[in-house]
């Protein structure tokens, strides 16, 4: 039995990490064209950076919640492939103990260089005269994915997709691809379906069973269930 668990914003929410599109969210407050694209960074890349130490700032002070902590515990009783894929840029995943994790948008605790490709860990204030420790070069950014970027790890997430039993929808609005259309593709490829999620996404109508409610709340108890129900107790 394999299983692939998709997370979004959703799942950090209650850890203090705000969503995107959620009313109040990161997108009501700044514009995604000004620090979340290529040419964003490239006409203002102070406003770039300054946008990215904040949320690093919230991510120091953040802990895994017990969402993030049931998933770990999922991981470490399934006898079988248990695969976190995470748009999130926060390590509170790792943090709680999930072993096998694909951030397919990056990682916010990373830095990179645009000239190299040389990658290391961000200080926790980046700024836009910063040199590369590697090349020299004055690109360097934060190692997050991009709008017209593209994401990480795609060939794994999609060999894992295709071999999955069980494909799990968390806390994503599924509007964003190609994340979006990985349950579609996993029930494609014969996969069970289940979104847990605080409101219904974009992508339900491709769940075979929806559980609505805070991520703190429906992960532990599906953990439970599932636990239950495979005689992992
Ligand atoms: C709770 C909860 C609680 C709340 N408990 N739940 C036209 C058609 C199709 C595709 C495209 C198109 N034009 C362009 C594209 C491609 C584009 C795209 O998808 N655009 C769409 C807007 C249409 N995608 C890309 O560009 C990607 N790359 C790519 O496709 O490469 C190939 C390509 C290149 C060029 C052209 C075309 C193809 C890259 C996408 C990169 C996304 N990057 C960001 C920023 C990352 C760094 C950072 O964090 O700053 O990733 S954007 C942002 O959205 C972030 C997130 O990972 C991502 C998804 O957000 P998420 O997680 O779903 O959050 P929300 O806020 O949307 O939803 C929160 C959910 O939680 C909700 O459901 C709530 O109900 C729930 N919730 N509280 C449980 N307590």
């Amino acid at each position: 039995m394999q299983i692939v668990i998709l997370t979004g914003a959703g799942v950090s929410a209650e850890s203090g990490l705000g969503t995107f599109r959620d009313q109040g969210g990161i997108w009501s407050r700044y514009r995604l064209e000004d620090v979340a694209t290529p040419e964003g960074f490239a006409c203002n890349p102070a406003l770039v950076h300054t946008f990215y130490n904040a949320r690093r700032a919230s991510l120091r002070a953040a802990e895994p919640n017990a969402a993030h902590h049931a998933l770990a515990e999922l991981e470490q009783r399934h006898a079988g492939r248990c695969l976190v894929v995470t748009q999130n840029v926060d390590d509170l995943h790792t943090r709680a103990g999930s072993r096998n994790v694909l951030h397919m948008h990056g990682e916010l605790q990373k830095a990179c260089c645009a000239s190299c490709g040389n990658r290391w860990r961000a200080a926790d204030q980046m700024h836009a005269d910063d040199a590369c420790p590697a090349c020299g070069a004055l690109a360097c950014r934060p190692d997050v994915v991009w709008f017209g970027e593209d994401v990480r790890s795609m060939d794994r997430i999609l060999g894992s997709v295709a071999q999955a039993d069980l494909f799990v929808l968390i806390g994503t609005s599924a509007t964003v691809y190609p994340a979006a259309g990985l349950m579609q593709l996993a029930r494609d490829q014969g996969a069970q379906t289940l979104e847990l999620n605080l409101e219904a996404s974009a992508a339900a109508s491709v769940a075979d069973r929806l559980l609505l409610g805070p991520a703190t709340e429906v992960v532990p108890r599906w953990v439970a269930e599932w636990c239950r129900t495979n005689g992992l107790e």
